[in-house]
C-alpha cells in the first residue's frame, strides 16, 4: 500500500465508463461502492469522458480535462472499456494506453480465481502486466519496401521499467501463502528485449533496497508460449506471473477462460501515487446497450482499487457479495449461462451486501 488516502473524510473517485458496456458496468459498481456505507469514507463521484466515441463527438480521446481531474481532483479511479478501431484513425490514439502513461500506474495487477470449492484444479493466480511500454510505446511505421508494403514497430523494454513491475510482482508474492513467481518472456528468441525483462527481473530480489525481504519467494520462469500451455493443462502451477505487457494482456484473457468469463475478472491499474479499477474485459459491441453485460468484473474492480487504498473491510464486503452471487448461480448475466439483466445482478450483490 505504497499511498493512503485513510486520513480522508471522503474519497473523490473519477469514472470513466468510456465506451460500450462500460456504460453499463461502472454505474453498477459506482451502486455497489455507495451501499458500502461507513465502511469507506463517503464517496464523492467525479463523472470524467474519453473514448472512441468521445473522439467521435469531440474530437479528442482523451480529454486534457480529464487527465487533469484525475491528477489534481481524485483520489482514485474506475475505467470501464474503450472501443478502439481496428484501423488506423488519424489524430486518433487509445486513451487508456495513454491514461496509464499519463498518470504512470505502471502495473496492471490481475487476479484469477475460481469461486466455486468444488472446481477442480483450483485456480488462484495473479498476472502482473508490465503497463507501459513493450509494443505498447505505439511506435509503428509503414514504407514502400521491395516486395509490398513494410510495417514496423518499437517494441521497448527497460531496466527501469522492468525492474518495477518486477517489484511489484515479488511484493504480491511475497505476501501470497504459496510465495512463487513465475516470469514469463520469449528470451530464447528475443534476447535483447526479453532478456533484459528476464535478467531485470531476476535481480530484484539482490537490490540492496530489497534487503533480502524476498528471499522468501521460489523464482520460476516459463516461455510465453509453453505459459498458455501449462495454463490450460495444470492451472495450479502458477500463483503469481509477471510479463511484459502485450503477453500479459494475452495470458489474463486466457487465464479467464479457466474460471467461466471474462466478466469475472477485475484488474488496477497501479502506480505509486494513483490507483484505477478496470474490468479486464473490453467493451463488447454485440452486447452494448441491451442491459446484459456482467458488472461483476467492475464491482471487483472496485474492490480491489479500495483494497490498494487499504479500505480492507470495504474490499472484502465487495468480494463476498459477489462471490455469494456466483456460488448461488442463480442470478447471473448470459456469458455465466444465465438470463439475467445487468441491474439484476446488481441487486443481488447489492442485497448480499
Ligand atoms: N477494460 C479493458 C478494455 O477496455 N479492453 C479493451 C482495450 O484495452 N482496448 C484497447 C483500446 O480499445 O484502445
Amino acid at each position: 500500500r505504497p499511498f493512503s488516502t485513510a486520513s480522508r473524510q471522503s474519497l473523490r473517485i473519477g469514472l470513466i465508463p468510456a465506451d460500450g458496456i462500460g456504460r453499463e458496468v461502472i454505474p453498477a459498481a459506482k451502486e455497489a461502492i455507495i451501499a458500502l456505507g461507513s465502511d469507506i469514507p463517503k464517496p464523492e463521484f467525479v463523472d470524467l469522458i474519453a473514448g472512441w466515441e468521445c473522439f467521435t463527438r469531440t474530437g479528442v480521446a482523451l480529454p486534457e480535462e480529464t487527465v487533469d481531474a484525475l491528477k489534481n481532483d481524485c483520489d482514485c479511479a474506475l475505467f470501464g472499456s474503450v472501443s478502439s478501431p481496428s484501423r488506423r484513425v488519424v489524430g486518433y490514439s487509445s486513451p487508456i494506453v495513454a491514461l496509464r502513461k499519463e498518470m504512470d500506474l505502471y502495473a496492471n495487477i490481475r487476479p484469477v480465481m475460481s469461486v466455486y470449492p468444488s472446481q477442480k484444479p483450483s485456480i488462484d493466480l495473479i498476472v502482473v502486466r508490465e503497463n507501459t511500454e513493450c509494443l505498447y510505446v505505439k511506435q509503428e511505421t509503414q514504407q514502400q519496401g521491395e516486395h509490398g508494403r513494410e510495417a514496423r514497430a518499437t517494441r521497448l523494454i527497460t531496466e527501469r521499467a522492468s525492474r518495477r513491475i518486477g517489484q511489484m510482482a515479488f511484493e504480491l508474492a511475497h505476501a501470497r501463502p504459496r510465495k512463487h513467481l513465475t516470469i514469463i518472456h520469449k528470451s530464447n528468441v528475443l534476447s535483447v528485449t526479453d532478456g533484459l525483462f528476464r535478467e531485470t527481473v531476476r535481480g530484484v530480489p539482490l537490490l540492496p533496497e530489497v534487503n533480502g525481504k524476498y528471499n522468501d519467494v521460489e523464482i520460476a520462469e516459463q516461455l510465453v508460449d509453453s505459459a498458455v500451455y501449462r495454463l490450460f493443462r495444470e492451472p495450479e502451477v502458477f500463483d503469481v506471473m509477471v510479463a511484459p505487457n502485450l503477453y500479459g494482456d494475452i495470458l489474463s484473457d486466457a487465464a479467464a477462460a479457466l474460471v467461466g468469463s471474462l466478466g469475472l475478472i477485475p484488474s488496477v491499474n497501479a502506480g505509486d501515487n494513483f490507483v484505477m479499477g478496470e474490468p479486464v474485459h473490453g467493451s463488447a459491441p454485440d452486447i452494448a446497450g441491451k442491459g446484459i453485460a456482467n458488472p461483476l468484473a467492475s464491482i471487483r474492480s472496485a474492490a480491489l482499487m479500495l483494497r490498494r487504498l487499504g479500505y480492507i473491510k470495504g474490499a472484502d464486503r465487495l468480494d463476498l457479495a459477489v462471490d455469494q452471487v456466483i456460488r448461488e448461480g442463480e442470478i447471473l448475466t448470459p456469458d455465466l449461462h444465465g438470463k439475467s439483466t445487468t441491474q439484476e445482478v446488481l441487486a443481488a450483490v447489492l442485497k448480499n451486501l
